[in-house]
């Protein structure tokens, strides 16, 4: 369970932060011969509201969880990284310090992505240091909490820190989200910039181009759980993520197409929004007027944008993506359209002076959020529908968070509801899986 502000509640059966560290210490000394020279700390994080919209130009509202990922490093006088990890599913690797991606994606991948990020900001002829590292995460892996940015930010502060660099908070937030693309998922950098501008006791409205985050001030009174559907999502391991974002690149462009405006340096649905100039609620109109219900074919996209389908591929799709077929153009951009309204109004409630009603009108939008993501973004699970529909008896809201397909969901609810809450949820939902599960 996380709540907002300085009350984060531990988790009852977890272990404090400093037990941790010591536990880590010790298996360093094991396992090299000595004590790390320092450790890097990155948190997890759950999103509020703004689902599948960062990759699209559009402002979303995350926070910090307590759950992190820990690196103990220390230099060696290799050029070698040595990387171990607290849990043993996770192999012992002796890495060269190149990465130019991978077929599988397997955890040391993504601690060489934010080693690669690194290389790519610093002269070509930097050499970096060799390292031992031991690694100890507790953010549940492949569950929409950001498991792999806390990795892959870990990553690349502690190779900074390691060769004598303390970067700045924006710019490594930055260069993290372009360096776990390099795992072959197209995210927006939502995950790496709440990693490294969080702040204790608030979330984050968190823009990009240029990445700001400010603070949204939630109403006194709301308590966020967290709750795993214990359906795990590995992102990098399929090509859905990626459908989505080509589906809302191919749909921004074919607006551009149908408004004359220059398709072709139009990458992002808040690409073609800018050209237009006009509010959220005109776009929604023209998503509705401009594409239709059916899928796209691959053949009717390229004929509408006047190119050749090889033209297509190269120019708006991804590796993993070239062979898909159809494409649901019109669904997607009303989601992202309308789940960026919703952040704008979320924003707003938070902003304006607390009532009775707004823990209500929050909810509401988080209930809508998940609609969305079930019918028009098709990124939910039974198991995630399934906790949603028990959090009405209860909550003034929930929805699934990060990507989705599994993973967690939020849910907003009255600080006297949560242990009926949490009660319903083991009983409706983790009893009928015979797990007990709740984090
Ligand atoms: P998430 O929603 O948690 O970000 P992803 O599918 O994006 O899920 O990333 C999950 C992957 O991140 C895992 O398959 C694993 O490779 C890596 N990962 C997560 N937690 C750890 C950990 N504690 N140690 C090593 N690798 C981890
Ligand atoms: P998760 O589920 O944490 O891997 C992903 C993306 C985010 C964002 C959300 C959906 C990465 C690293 N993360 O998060 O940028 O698009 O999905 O809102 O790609
Ligand atoms: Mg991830």
């Amino acid at each position: 369970m996380a709540s907002c502000g300085r009350n984060l509640v531990p988790i009852s059966d977890f272990p404090t932060k400093n037990d941790r560290l010591d536990r880590l210490k010790q298996l360093f000394l094991e396992t090299f011969g000595g004590y790390p020279k320092f450790v890097v700390r990155v948190p997890g994080r759950v999103n509020l509201i703004g689902e599948h919209i960062d990759y699209c130009g559009y402002g979303v509202c995350p926070m910090a969880l307590q759950q992190d990922m820990l690196l103990a490093v220390s230099e060696n006088n290799t050029r070698n990284i040595v990387l171990v990890n607290a849990n043993k599913k996770y192999k012992k690797q002796v890495l060269e310090p190149a990465f130019s991606g991978c077929k599988s994606p397997e955890w040391e991948h993504y601690f060489l992505c934010g080693v690669r990020g690194v290389q790519e900001a610093l002269p070509g002829d930097f050499q970096l240091k060799g390292m031992n590292i031991v690694a100890d995460g507790n953010i549940p892996p492949s569950a929409g909490l950001s498991s792999s940015s806390a990795l892959v930010s870990a990553s690349a502060l502690c190779t900074f820190y390691i060769n004598g660099i303390t970067p700045v908070k924006e710019d490594i937030a930055d260069l993290c989200a372009k360096a776990e693309r390099y795992i072959g998922t197209q995210g927006g950098g939502m995950d790496q910039a709440i990693a490294f501008l969080a702040t204790d006791g608030c979330a984050k409205y968190i823009e990009f181009n240029p990445l700001r985050a400010t603070d949204i001030k939630l109403p006194e009174g709301a308590v966020f759980v967290i709750a795993h559907s214990l359906a795990e999502k590995n992102k990098a391991a399929s090509n859905d993520f990626n459908c989505r974002v080509v589906e809302c690149r191919l749909a921004a462009q074919l607006l551009a197409k149908a408004k004359e405006v220059d398709w072709r340096n139009v990458k992002k649905l808040g690409d073609v929004h800018n050209m237009l100039g006009v509010d959220l609620v005109e776009m929604i109109q023209l998503v509705k007027s401009l594409l239709h219900e059916e899928s796209y074919k691959k053949a009717e996209i390229a004929e509408i944008l006047g190119i050749s389908e090889l033209e297509m591929e190269e120019n708006s799709l991804t590796k993993n993506t070239e062979d898909v077929k159809t494409f649901k153009l019109r669904q997607r951009a009303l989601h992202v359209f309308e789940e960026a309204e919703r952040v704008r109004q979320f924003k707003a409630i938070c902003e304006k002076t607390a009532d009775v009603g707004t823990l209500r009108e929050l909810g509401s939008l988080m209930y809508q959020s998940h609609e969305s993501l079930r019918d028009l973004y098709e990124a939910s699970h039974p198991q995630l529908d399934k906790i949603v529909d028990i959090s009405r008896k209860f909550c003034y809201g929930c929805r699934l968070t990060g990507a989705g397909w599994g993973g967690c969901t939020v849910a907003l609810v009255a600080p006297d509801k949560v242990e009926e809450y949490l009660n319903a949820l083991k009983v409706e939902f983790y009893a009928d899986l015979n797990v007990a599960a709740l984090i």
